[in-house]
């Protein structure tokens, strides 16, 4: 099995990147290894603190970003970073290549349940001149790199450099990435969605007759049983839907108007849409393809509809019809 190392040296990645995976990648062993000690180590529970987005902060929240942020201050291609954690945008130093976009623990409300928890990054080109919010404000087409961890049963790192999806496993005993899937690939169709059903009757009328008609399995529109799951951490429901295929959707919901969108575009949308089509799948708003769009704000937040090719489209086509005329929805 191929190594992290010759992987990347096989795919042609030029050193400045390969030396960021390589950081990345190795602060994610140390944040494994904090994840799998949990209670062991006191890193469980919540802080006093909230973040940016007004959602307290568990320890671990803390914790992590602290190893990304010092790992990343300490590699000479990075430019600077936004983190879902920090207020700000981070200069790091004058000269290097890439900025680093990263939710430090996506779904850290499942540390305390010992369930999935993982790390999302995504790299773009460091634009020249003065570093400021606006150089970090590309469109997700631009990500050079992008990839998740998965702290599960396994810890697995699923990277894309433009060249396909590669997945990589750690073995805990040499404590080293090996290459386990060349390839991730997406299947066109599915009969599996995820979705917070709890959310149903905030959501906007074509996400509401879509899964509607999903629900109604061989009797329905679309006539067959359809699956569901839902692990409330986009990168195990990710993981799934590259795994095995699948439908995903964080819709529009009107539960509080101020905040229609639950995912950040920066550091969950983007990679994970860069990752699903890179595996033959597509991700979008409902309306326009998620790596299209031209960011405004470091920390703004986007419906997520992404996965198996066929199933996104046909949810799609539920977002063109007019519901204007039908007061129920
Ligand atoms: P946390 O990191 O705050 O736990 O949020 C995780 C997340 O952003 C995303 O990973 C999940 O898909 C989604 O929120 C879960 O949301 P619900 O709380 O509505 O299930």
């Amino acid at each position: 099995m191929q190594t992290l190392a010759q992987n990347l040296s096989s795919q042609g990645i030029e050193a400045p990147l390969s030396q960021l995976i390589h950081t990345l990648a190795d602060t994610s062993k140390a944040i494994s290894h904090a994840v799998r000690h949990g209670a062991l180590a006191g890193v469980l529970g919540a802080t006093e603190q909230e973040n940016v987005q007004g959602e307290t902060q568990k320890k671990l929240d803390v914790i992590t970003n602290d190893m990304l942020k010092d790992a990343l201050k300490a590699d000479s291609t990075v430019r600077g970073l936004a983190s879902e954690e920090e207020d700000y945008i981070v200069e790091v130093g004058q000269s290097g290549d890439f900025l680093v976009c990263f939710d430090p623990l996506d779904g850290s409300s499942n540390i305390d349940i010992n369930s999935l928890v993982g790390t999302i990054f995504s790299v773009l080109p460091a634009p020249s001149g003065e570093l400021s919010e606006k150089s970090f404000l590309q469109a997700g087409r631009n990500q050079v790199a992008a990839g998740y961890v998965l702290y599960g049963p396994s810890t697995m790192l699923a990277l894309t450099t433009g060249k396909g999806v590669q997945l990589f496993t750690l073995n805990p005993d040499t404590n080293e990435y090996l290459l386990t899937c060349e390839a991730m690939s997406i299947s066109k169709d599915t009969s599996e969605f995820a979705i917070n059903m709890s959310n149903q009757r905030f959501w906007e009328a074509p996400m509401q007759t879509y899964i509607s008609d999903l629900l109604l399995g061989k009797i329905g529109p679309r006539e067959k049983s359809f699956n569901m799951r839902w692990i409330a951490a986009m990168v195990g429901d990710v993981h799934r839907v590259l795994s095995r295929g699948g439908l995903f959707t964080y819709p529009t919901d009107n539960k509080n108007p101020e905040k229609p969108y639950k995912l950040r575009l920066m550091y969950e949308a983007n990679p994970m849409s860069f990752l699903v089509e890179q595996a033959g799948g597509k991700a979008s708003t409902g309306y326009e393809a998620i790596m299209d769009i031209a960011p405004t704000d470091i920390h703004q937040r986007v419906a997520v509809i992404l996965g198996s090719a066929n199933e996104v489209d046909a949810c799609l086509e539920y977002h063109r019809v007019d519901y204007s005329e039908e007061p129920n929805l």
